[in-house]
């Protein structure tokens, strides 16, 4: 064979593959397509063996011209294949019948507030229209703040009242003080530390102990902790701006109850409770049979708490409250189990968005 026959097999082999292409709807006749031309025994790869038949001088050119058939051949196959699949599919392609133009757009579906956050502002708001400000503090916390600085000493019992989750992680002078907060009250000592009185903050944060989850009870929840510290504040201020903010977010068909309760911080304690949602008062496993939500805990800032960062007990007084945020969600939107709010269930979630 000499070059010329050579090219003029070139030209035909190129002109009957893409005219056959071009007669092609089905991906199985592609298939057969791609092995007569271009597979192991295919006409382009016949070509491309003839070029050993060539005088030594037409081999190169013989060559080049192969191989672009083989490039322009494989190109067009690979087009061909992706324009079948998407009409296989029914995706839009290039070909105009794939586009339907009066089709309305796809909208985008908006994300909303998780139950416990649109809580925490709501709440928030309350308190920042009594002139309290919004501030946040760390998760992971120092023993000296959620506890020592707190009237709870090393060794005490009423550590007891917070089952911890400690970290194990060990400080150059070998002690280990690092836990995840176990409440919000840390950053009544951090927020007196950092100022001066008077005082008044709202602090909305995670916090986490090591506890069995119930209906009312999860591991990891989120408190508001309240402080308010000035000249002249009694407890009647504290019970004024915890029944105002009971009246704001529930209502007045809601009623408010104050009993003494212990916390080391504080003297006198006090635990509030709203009245059961689900039994109104008559008792049901979401109150525990009692007709009571306990949603806080409060008192007047402890005298030696108020020493401990600097402040004259004698000159200020303040009080202080750490209230659940997901049980005020449940008592507003009748929730009957606080596991619903982070078992992820999106049926549960879309009711609030
Ligand atoms: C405290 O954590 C105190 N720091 C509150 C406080 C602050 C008292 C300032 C006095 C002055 P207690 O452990 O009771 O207290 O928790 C406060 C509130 O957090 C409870 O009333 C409840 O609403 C919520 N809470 C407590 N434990 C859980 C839990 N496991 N799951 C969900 N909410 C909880």
């Amino acid at each position: 064979m000499n070059e010329k026959s050579y090219l003029e097999i070139r030209i035909q082999i190129e002109k009957d593959a893409l005219f056959s292409l071009s007669q092609i709807e089905t991906l199985n006749e592609l298939e057969t397509w791609r092995i007569n031309t271009l597979g192991r025994n295919g006409k382009v790869t016949g070509l491309l063996r003839g070029i050993s038949d060539l005088p030594v001088d037409s081999r190169r050119k013989a060559g080049g011209e192969a191989n672009s058939l083989k490039n322009l051949l494989t190109e067009k196959y690979e087009s061909q294949k992706s324009g079948i699949e998407n009409k296989e599919n029914n995706v839009t392609g290039n070909g105009p019948e794939l586009l339907d133009v009066t089709l309305p757009g796809r909208s985008i579906s908006l994300g909303s507030l998780h139950p416990t956050t649109a809580a925490v502002r709501e709440i928030c708001q309350v308190f920042e229209s009594m002139g309290f400000q919004t501030i946040e503090g760390p998760e992971v916390e120092l023993d000296k703040y959620n506890f020592q600085k707190l009237n709870i000493p090393e060794e005490h019992p009423a550590r007891d009242m917070w089952n911890s989750l400690w970290i194990d992680r060990e400080l150059p002078d070998g002690s280990r003080p690092l836990l995840l907060r176990t409440h919000t009250s840390p950053m009544q000592i951090r927020t007196m530390e950092s100022q001066s009185p008077p005082v008044r903050v709202v602090v909305p944060g995670k916090t986490y102990r090591y506890e069995a989850t119930d209906a009312t009870h999860e591991w990891q929840f989120c408190q508001i902790e309240g402080l308010a510290v000035d000249k002249d504040i009694t407890f009647a201020n504290l019970k004024a701006t915890l029944e105002e903010f009971a009246r704001r977010i529930f209502g007045d068909k809601r009623k408010a109850r104050f009993r003494c309760d212990f916390f080391p911080f504080v003297e006198p304690g006090a635990e509030v409770s709203i009245d059961c949602f689900k039994c109104e008062g008559d008792g049901c496993r979401v109150c525990g049979n009692t007709g009571w939500i306990e949603i806080m805990g409060a008192g007047m800032v402890h005298p030696k708490v108020l020493a401990g960062v600097g402040y004259d007990p004698e000159i200020y007084s303040g009080f202080a409250w750490g209230m659940g945020a997901e049980r005020i969600a449940m008592l507003k939107h009748g929730i009957d189990d606080i596991r619903h709010f982070y078992s992820n269930d999106m049926k549960f979630l879309k009711q609030f968005s």
